[in-house]
């Protein structure tokens, strides 16, 4: 397992596991890894950041995602993946039950409207204060906002699988998903949105200490009509 971790602080810390994917789609580098790597490189006033990189593999990645969750015994777990397309970090609401691959993951394997869960909850909501992390990474001058749908690739599977481990077997836990756009060195020949790594670790540590402190999330409108 890739990993790496700061040393914890002084004092007791609460316990924060990031995740980020390997690359997947033809890419050599996924910026939700790099970014990861990059936020948990310095310490963090109050908290122990940890690191681990998930493969792009439906189950796989659920059973590694899992096995750092017993290793690390985290307080907030936040898994993060690379939307290509998307302008800003969006953080997540909602996870839906359902494999639907448009591409293959790096395993070659392209579910077509699979449970995930058989027989579990259509969906689940983040337990992350989504909102409160939101205004954070704004507050960081950084673009944020709340996506309504993880899609229904890899990173919906892991969002899942988390947020079903939450709700059956470890309740004390708090966990959700962002996504994070291109960098921009995978765009360079595409007019596509992005945004340098180091912005994206930036507000990586802005929404794990924010979902670290925050029990009752901001009661703001960030919905949308579309
Ligand atoms: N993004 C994909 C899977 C891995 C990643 O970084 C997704 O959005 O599902």
């Amino acid at each position: 397992m890739t990993s790496t971790t700061t040393p914890a602080p002084a004092g007791p810390a609460t316990r924060v596991l990031l995740t980020g994917f390997e690359p997947f789609g033809g890419e050599t580098a996924n910026p939700s890894w790099e970014a990861v790597r990059t936020a948990v490189a310095a310490p963090l006033d109050g908290l122990a950041l940890h690191a681990v990189q998930l493969p792009c593999v439906y189950g796989r990645s659920l059973s590694h995602l899992r096995a750092a969750i017993d290793e690390i015994c985290p307080d907030v777990v936040v898994c993060v993946g690379q939307a290509g397309g998307r302008p800003d970090i969006t953080v997540e609401r909602v996870a839906v039950n359902v494999d639907d691959a448009r591409i293959p993951d790096t395993a070659g394997a392209a579910p077509i409207d699979e449970p995930i869960v058989p027989g579990g909850p259509a969906a689940y909501f983040s337990t992350l204060p989504i909102k409160a992390c939101v205004a954070a990474v704004r507050a960081a001058g950084l673009p944020a906002s709340v996506s309504n749908t993880a899609g229904t690739f890899v990173c919906n599977h892991v969002f899942y699988g988390l947020a079903h481990l939450i709700a059956t077997e470890l309740p004390h836990l708090r966990g959700g998903f962002v996504h994070v756009p291109y960098a921009p060195e995978q765009v360079t020949d595409r007019a596509q949105p992005s945004l340098p790594v180091g912005a994206t670790a930036t507000a990586l540590r802005e929404i794990a200490a924010t979902a670290a402190r925050t029990r009752t999330d901001l009661r703001i409108a960030e919905g949308a009509t579309h």
